[in-house]
């Protein structure tokens, strides 16, 4: 062990002591301690070895004795009993910034909270903020850390996250009587699932007063570096963030160049060279000189003799062949989707009752509504045993009588794949739902072999319509399965099953990838939010710009089909 792999057993024990309870004093002699060997000079196994351990500033007896322990039997008892009575996990959520080790304890003590995940749960649902020394703005500070620590551990940020702020920074540059039109580029507006910075492009001819009221931004923590064509910025959660001032003649080659993707790019500049023009942010340039500006993106394509073509599909994945080939896609829009799919309510782990999600959906424009909540053995999620399946069914039969006429309510079910490969209910009660939903939720690190043949399972029973999230990945924290996805897809194009992008931001799976292949094969694919919550259904904003990066049109989008289609498509279904 070097220096800082004890030290940090003597912070572990100072935490875990802090979160116990104990006397400040002990604490803080471990701390002193894991201090003092972060300090050491020498390399403390020789320190150890001449046994002047009890030698180094601020280290007494009793740490003295653990450390000669811990390098000796490369264990300490101490710490194996520590990490015995209080979960590992506490320890993890200490990392958040604004969580302590009394914070921790009372998570841990009053709400039964042991990781990050719950914690963050317990925020969002709003349960931290009545403990004792909190409130709704710490509660709101420990969600914004915890997004902080993600990003920090992955280095990108989730679009979830990254397309809310960048709106938000847009409206404030909006605001400014200078500039004419501010638009995101970059990764986010490709719409890729996470963005490393953000890229913002502003339309202006007075840079200089745009970019210092920019700069005064209170979501802004730190300048990185300022001048009237190009600043950079820090946020209070580490994002970084580059503004780019242009005049509004040149906006137009300025946003396609910041859009990229970097790959796309080059590819445009070599048809530039072809036609004896460089193209950069600023211009096309001819070989005397003189310059061809575009105060519109579509102009560049125009220029080069090609169509506009759409950022999510800008990744240099065949969109310029087809580009010159006039097959470009007709992408799927948002204002395309007319049904959601899967949706959960109070009956299992959902915040609200099925009338609420049936008014929410209406409200964003549905015309059909899916209620499938969880199946049995999902007994975390409240899961429905085949007795509360029926008497669900029977309320949902009450409720469409008071519908208005020409709104769909089907009654569903999200039914566990259960870790044999088996389904969570038997055929005979599959076959009372209008909508089938197969997905798995538990034993995710089986074998590829085991896990594949779950999941291939599930896809080959005639009564599942849907698989909902495929891979079961969340993203910045958990690993999807590692299932063999061309078996997956092959199967799915046999049996005619759907196929759902999960538009949960955390989720997005499948992925523009695999979803990209599924269309190739002609598997129907879905655009589900998942919702547990009304405000969940604006998600499909994301599932939509997984499924452009995939080149989906609207038809190959069952949520897209009129009710009526749907509904026989379900029903010729076993
Ligand atoms: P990110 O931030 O890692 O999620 O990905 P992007 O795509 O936003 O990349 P970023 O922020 O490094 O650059 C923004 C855009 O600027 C990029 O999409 C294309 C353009 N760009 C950056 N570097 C180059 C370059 O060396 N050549 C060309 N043609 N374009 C570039
Ligand atoms: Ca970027
Ligand atoms: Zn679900």
């Amino acid at each position: 062990m070097n220096n800082s792999e004890v030290a940090q057993v003597f912070e572990d024990i100072a935490d875990l002591l802090e979160i116990k309870g104990e006397q400040i004093y002990r604490v803080l002699a471990y701390r002193r301690g894991a201090e003092a060997l972060k300090n050491l000079g020498r390399d403390i196994n020789t320190v150890w070895k001449e046994g002047e351990l009890e030698e180094i500033p601020g280290v007494g007896k009793a740490i003295a004795g653990k450390i000669d322990e811990l390098l000796g039997t490369r264990k300490l008892e101490f710490y194996e009993k520590l990490k015995k009575e209080i979960p590992l996990g506490l320890l993890e959520m200490l990392k958040v910034s604004d969580v302590g080790p009394k914070k921790a304890a009372r998570f841990w003590k009053e709400l039964g909270i042991t990781s990050i995940k719950a914690l963050e749960a317990a925020a969002k649902r709003g349960e931290l903020r009545d403990l004792p020394g909190m409130g709704a703005r710490s509660e709101a500070r420990i969600l914004e850390s915890i997004q902080s620590l993600r990003r920090r551990q992955t280095g990108r940020l989730s679009i979830g996250v990254a397309l809310p702020i960048a709106e938000q920074l847009l409206a404030e540059l909006r605001k400014h009587p200078a500039v004419k039109a501010a638009e995101a580029a970059g990764s986010l507006r490709r719409m890729r699932e996470s963005v490393g910075d953000l890229d913002l492009l502003v339309s202006t001819d007075k840079p200089e007063p745009v970019m210092q009221s920019f700069v005064k931004l209170p979501i802004i923590s730190r300048v990185r570096s300022q001048g009237p064509t190009k600043t950079s910025v820090e946020l209070v959660d580490g994002l970084r963030v580059q503004v780019w001032t242009h005049p509004s003649a040149r906006f137009g080659t300025a946003l396609q160049y910041a859009t990229g993707s970097k790959e796309h790019n080059v590819r445009l500049r070599e048809i530039a060279l072809d036609q004896g023009l460089s193209l950069s942010d600023q211009a096309f340039k001819r070989d005397d000189g003189s310059e061809i500006t575009c105060a519109q993106e579509a102009e560049v394509y125009e220029r080069l003799g090609l169509p506009w073509i759409a950022p999510e599909l800008r990744e240099d994945r065949g969109e310029i062949q087809a580009a010159l080939d006039g097959t470009l896609p007709e992408l799927i829009e948002l204002a395309d989707l007319k049904a959601e799919l899967h949706s959960h309510s109070t009956w299992s782990d959902g915040a609200n009752s099925i009338e609420q999600m049936v008014k929410a959906a209406r409200a964003e424009g549905h015309r059909l509504l899916a209620i499938t909540d969880h199946s049995k053995s999902l007994g975390v999620a409240n899961g429905l045993t085949v007795e509360r399946l029926r008497k669900q069914r029977k309320e949902i039969a009450a409720l469409r009588k008071r519908l208005p006429k020409g709104f769909v309510l089907l009654h569903g079910s999200e039914v566990e794949i259960l870790a044999d490969g088996r389904l969570d209910y038997p055929d005979v009660v599959l076959a009372e739902l209008d909508l089938v939903i197969a997905s798995l939720h538990t034993s995710l690190r089986q074998s590829r072999e085991k896990v594949t043949a779950r999941l291939l399972a599930a896809i080959a029973n005639p009564h599942v319509d849907i698989i909902a999230h495929p891979t079961g990945r969340l993203i910045g924290e958990r690993e999807g399965a590692d299932l063999d996805m061309d078996r997956v897809l092959e199967a799915a194009a046999r049996s005619g099953v759907i196929l759902e992008i999960n538009s949960n931001p955390q989720r997005l799976d499948l992925n523009d990838v695999h979803a990209r292949r599924a269309i190739e094969l002609g598997i129907p694919l879905a655009i589900n939010t998942d919702a547990h919550h009304p405000d969940h259904l604006a998600f499909r904003n994301y599932g939509v710009g997984v499924a452009r990066r995939a080149w989906a049109t609207a038809e190959q989008v069952v949520n897209c089909w009129r009710p009526k289609r749907l509904r026989d498509w379900l029903a010729s279904r076993g």
